[in-house]
């Protein structure tokens, strides 16, 4: 990876991505895009930024010659709840976006990064200790786009040799920018609501359990795996990855350590739910650790320590005293 460009920079995961590899291989080389460009944003402001609506190929082929890159991520896409909410647009923005940029890693011979999702998984899939390699049957939109772009990555390397790389993310928790639009999406409302109210009523019901990872732990794997070399790689649709296999009340525990009147609440959102309900338990990462070394360092109690000191750092927790809300 020389130069760099990230799709969707300004998302979750992109917004702490582009931050890490601007440290790593240099601002020069890392070339952050979005549809947006809030003029408040780190990531428009430290680094190269261009504005890249992925639906408009010319557009995307226009900066990969500009720059010269080399490595494409590719992250801007609908998340599952909106997905849903928004079909049509979400196969348009996520299939019609990842094929340009898979068409333009063709041309240009682009070392490719895009994500899939446990949301690639469903009701037919098994729950527990869900294989690398099994039923994919998704019941959402979103999964439908997952499962169709874990094909064509795969189809993009064997037919043209392209260096496809993607992994299959569990929901991810961060205290930098909030997700949108997910159903896993409560796993970071809660730890924003203990600050703020000491107390959060989930649209995910009592023992659900679903996949989840800190976000420290997403963007290392994404860099170890892109700069793992391409013949241990066996799995070139997408890995399974996971750092821990999390319920409501899982959560209310290890808050409650940290903060004793923090008090659980549900009012549960049979849509999103029923996504939840379609999903694995608990997946089974043992081939992303055999390949590449996948070693996710945080664990539910290390997570919600530092997802506590960072908001409070952000003062999310004196906005309760002011009245003011910052984010
Ligand atoms: C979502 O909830 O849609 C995402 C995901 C698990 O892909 N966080």
């Amino acid at each position: 990876m020389k130069k760099i460009l990230i799709t969707g920079a300004l998302g979750q995961i992109g917004s702490e991505l582009t931050l890490e590899l601007r440290n790593k291989y240099g601002k020069e080389n890392v070339v952050a895009t979005d549809i947006r460009k809030p003029e408040d944003s780190i990531v428009v402001n430290n680094g190269i930024f261009e504005i890249l609506d992925v639906t408009d190929a010319n557009r995307m082929k226009e900066l990969v010659e500009t720059y010269k890159v080399d490595t494409l991520i590719h992250l801007a896409a609908l998340l599952s709840a909106v997905a849903e909410e928004k079909p049509q647009l979400a196969w348009n923005l996520n299939m019609g976006g990842l094929l340009n940029a898979l068409e333009i890693a063709r041309e240009f011979d682009l070392k490719f990064f895009t994500p899939s999702s446990i949301g690639a998984f469903g009701p037919e899939t098994p729950k527990d200790q869900t294989p690398q390699l099994t039923i994919q049957r998704p019941t959402t939109m979103y999964g439908v786009t997952k499962v169709s772009g874990e094909l064509l990555g795969d189809y993009y390397h064997h037919k043209f040799g392209v260096d496809t790389r993607s992994v299959r993310f569990p929901g991810l928790i961060s205290y930098e920018t909030l997700p949108g639009g997910g159903t896993t999406d409560y796993a970071v409302d809660i730890y924003y609501e203990a600050l703020r109210h000491k107390s959060y009523t989930s649209f995910i019901g009592k023992g659900t359990y679903m996949d989840m990872m800190y976000m420290p732990d997403a963007v290392e794997l994404i860099i170890q795996l892109m700069e793992a070399p391409s013949e241990q790689l066996t799995q070139r649709n997408a890995y399974n990855v996971s750092a821990m296999s999390v319920s409501p009340e899982d959560f209310e525990k290890a808050i409650q350590k940290h903060i004793p009147e923090f008090i659980l609440e549900y009012d549960v959102d049979p849509v999103r739910q029923g996504i939840a309900d379609s999903w694995p338990n608990a997946i089974d990462t043992s081939v992303a650790q055999r390949e590449w070394n996948f070693s996710p360092s945080y664990n539910l109690e290390k997570m919600t320590d530092d997802m506590l000191t960072q908001l409070n750092k952000k003062g999310i927790s004196e906005n309760i005293k002011s009245g003011t809300n910052q984010q």
